[in-house]
């Protein structure tokens, strides 16, 4: 459970690394299957795997079984009480992504606010960033802007070789400071679906992997309709016929909700 100054740490800065973190058992099961999801799809960027929980992932192209552990730890249970003072009694799973940056090879992404791009309404949302390997300033870990997540920003056309299609042009953001996210293996980082946030290449010679969790309040719609957009990659992101996962509760009006339990 976060902490009542915790929880309205988050609500100021948009963000918070709890004081909470993996066991040692857990941090390395997740290194094993995140190494194995990796070499199972060499065809994708290992900073684009999106919806490793889900068999196939989102385009039924990702390879591998490993999406049976992916789905567990979404349910891991210290992770659902950190998230419950911030997202209540009613959640639902609905996303996924591994953003893996290879040595010296990893791409930027361009800073922007997810709820540019999602698909829910109203925009109640947290996403958990846990940390695979050390993540630090050196191999391009997460940077946000502090604040930022009470004002929408436009988005414009990112830079080739970045890891998304769009982001907040540099002219916006060249006075605002940046603060730095870094964690040990195992930590995490709660982060509000609108805070600016993004992260710099690679150029060190340790990788930098984390996955994150997308987490909705169930009393939100998760928009069926809204449109479908393609990502630099080519992969298709389609929000119509994605699954989604009841983690605690009810849910609400949402529909093609699973449930592992
Ligand atoms: O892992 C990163 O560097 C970026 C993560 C991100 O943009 C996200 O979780 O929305």
């Amino acid at each position: 459970m976060i902490s009542k100054k915790e929880l309205n740490l988050y609500l100021l800065n948009g963000y918070i690394t709890p004081n909470w973190k993996l066991s040692s058992k857990q941090i390395s099961d997740l290194i094993k299957n995140v190494e194995k999801l990796i070499s199972d799809n060499k065809h994708c960027r290992p900073e684009q795997i999106v919806c490793p929980h889900m068999k196939g992932g989102t385009m039924g192209d990702l390879k591998g079984d490993t999406y049976n552990y992916f789905i567990k730890l979404a349910y891991t249970k210290e992770i659902i009480q950190l998230l419950t003072p911030i997202l209540g009694q009613n959640i639902i799973l609905w996303g996924s992504q591994v953003f893996c940056k290879p040595p010296k090879d990893g791409m930027a992404v361009p800073m922007h606010q997810d709820s540019h791009y999602w698909p829910i309404k109203p925009m109640s949302t947290c996403s958990v960033w846990i940390a695979i390997d050390k993540s630090s300033k050196i191999n391009g870990c997460l940077k946000v802007i502090s604040k930022s997540h009470k004002e929408n920003f436009i988005h414009g056309k990112s830079q080739t070789g970045t890891a998304l299609n769009s982001g907040i042009p540099l002219k916006i953001l060249k006075d605002k400071k940046i603060d730095y996210i870094i964690l040990e293996p195992g930590q995490l980082s709660l982060l509000d679906a609108t805070l600016i946030h993004g992260s710099d290449a690679n150029h060190s010679t340790f990788r930098r992997a984390g996955i994150v969790f997308r987490y909705m309040n169930s009393n939100s719609l998760f928009d069926r309709k809204h449109e479908n957009h393609h990502q630099k990659d080519g992969h298709e992101v389609n929000y119509s016929k994605r699954p989604i996962w009841l983690i605690k509760g009810h849910s609400g009006k949402n529909t093609l909700v699973k449930n592992i339990n």
